[in-house]
């Protein structure tokens, strides 16, 4: 049994196109566009979009539901996690398996999927996090491209956990030129921060803010020109995760000036908070503690510009929520056992949208940064991302008028507080639909745990 959902009178934007359109829906899927009310679809559900926009579901491809980190784990499951992800327009999320050092991709892999499988509100996919570089792990990713697992995330920080170092890294990426694979990087000097991190806290300053100044701009941007150099020596392409500094962002731009294959994604946290949160009185700065670590706010226009001019070309959120209550508390006294991570996942396509009112963004370019470049960027699109017959029937309807107040009292991710308290903003989802299925109605919650399935993806499909 077929069912019909037509959305009457909305304003359909895509990354492309801006049009008055109706939007029909078959079973899962996009089924046809067509003229307001040109068209006397019948239909068992009519959703009235006069006013709204009609967007694609966002699709956030740099999320850690229950990470295991800094002996705590993330606060959001997978559950709570996507619900939330949900209550924000995104249906899809693109998670990071973890591979620990001596054990297989498979083990990894298969844990998550654990995790994952039955639980999720909206589709998700994986990204695999390579901690140990060997033989074996650079055979098992050309197992997981075909299994769906296209990109693998390497950290140049963190040593002793995540940490590869450049002979690792340059393996990787000579597998992932052979292979199709996009290789993701953590672009911070590691070895380096955790000199000056002995010698800030022997200094005694333990506080929040030290780690923004430990995590220097000039170790993001020397990282960030390192992998670009290894990926060009490997003939990869490369993706450069959380960008938060003008110097690093300097380093994109010239890349990709000269035609490499090198792409940049930042996060709302880069774009919307900074240094000044970070040195908030008492502890309330841990709330802000994550890795790039936030920037003084003059970093923000370089980001913003870089967004403009496709420097950059997407924007996720790394989304990694610990509660500031027991969680964030672990670093009280020593800034370096903070756990690192802001949530977000809810927030994300409206502090776009109030990016496209405060005049940073088109709304075209809204639609491209959230849904569209990355599901290309990872082997998604048009399945997701947009809105044409055929793809999957993942649509937000947006009202761009509502205004909200960003607090934890009423988001619904899996923490303690908001990194945006407070937040006045303009714009707000109205009704979410996954594969056809209202997961959000009207403001209620329809959707249902297990509703999401694991989505394979090709490779990369923004290429030169
Ligand atoms: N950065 C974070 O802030 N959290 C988790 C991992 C990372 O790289
Ligand atoms: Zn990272
Ligand atoms: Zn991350």
């Amino acid at each position: 049994m077929s069912s019909r959902t037509v959305i009457r009178g909305g304003l359909v934007i895509t990354a492309s196109d801006e049009i008055h359109a109706d939007v029909l829906i078959e079973d899962t899927r996009i089924a046809a566009l067509a003229s307001p009310g040109s068209q006397n679809w019948s239909a068992d559900r009519t959703i009235d979009a006069t006013g709204r926009y009609v967007i694609p579901g966002g699709v956030d491809a740099h999320t850690h539901m229950e990470l295991p980190f800094g002996g705590t784990h993330a606060s959001d499951t997978f559950e709570t996690g996507t619900r939330a992800a949900a209550w924000g327009g995104t249906t899809t999320i693109v998670d990071f398996a973890v591979q620990s050092v001596g054990t297989t991709l498979r083990e990894g892999l298969d844990a998550w999927h654990a995790k994952a499988e039955g639980n999720c509100a909206i589709d998700y996919a994986f990204h695999m996090i390579v901690s140990d570089v060997n033989e074996e792990t650079l055979k098992e990713m050309d197992l997981l491209i075909e299994e769906g697992v296209t990109s693998f995330k390497q950290f140049m920080a963190y040593p002793g956990v995540f940490y590869s170092d450049d002979g690792q890294i340059l393996r990787a990426m000579q597998r992932a030129a052979g292979n199709g694979g996009l290789i993701m990087m953590h672009a911070e000097n590691g070895i380096a921060i955790d000199v000056l991190v002995e010698q800030a806290l022997a200094r005694g300053e333990t506080d929040p803010r030290h780690h923004g100044e430990v995590r220097k701009a000039l170790l993001e941007a020397e990282a960030t020109h390192r992998a670009i150099r290894l990926a060009q020596v490997a003939g990869a392409p490369l993706y450069v995760v959380h960008v938060s500094a003008a110097e690093a962002v300097a380093e994109l731009a010239r890349a990709r000036d000269d035609g490499l294959n090198v792409f940049g994604e930042t996060c709302p946290q880069y774009l919307f908070l900074s240094t000044d949160n970070l040195a908030e009185p008492g502890f309330e700065g841990a709330k802000y503690v994550c890795s790039t670590p936030l920037r003084p706010r003059e970093h923000q226009a370089r980001l913003w510009q870089g967004l403009r001019t496709n420097d950059l070309q997407v924007v996720s959120t790394d989304h990694c929520p610990f509660c500031f209550t027991g969680q964030k508390e672990l670093g009280r006294g020593d800034f370096s056992k903070i756990p690192n991570g802001l949530p977000g996942v809810e927030n994300r396509m409206d502090l776009l949208h109030q990016a496209v009112v405060d005049g940073h963004i088109s709304r075209r370019r809204w639609i491209e940064i959230a849904c569209a470049a990355p599901a290309r960027m990872f082997g998604l699109y048009p399945k997701k991302g947009t809105i044409t017959p055929g793809a999957d029937a993942d649509v937000v309807i947006y009202d761009p008028h509502a205004e909200q107040v960003m607090s934890a009292a009423t988001h619904h991710m899996n923490v303690d507080y908001s990194a945006y308290e407070g937040k006045r903003v303009t714009g707000r989802v109205e009704t979410v639909l996954s594969r056809g299925e209202p997961v959000i109605d009207q403001r209620e919650y329809t959707g249902r745990a297990g509703h999401g399935v694991f989505t394979p993806r090709s490779t990369c499909q923004y290429l030169n």
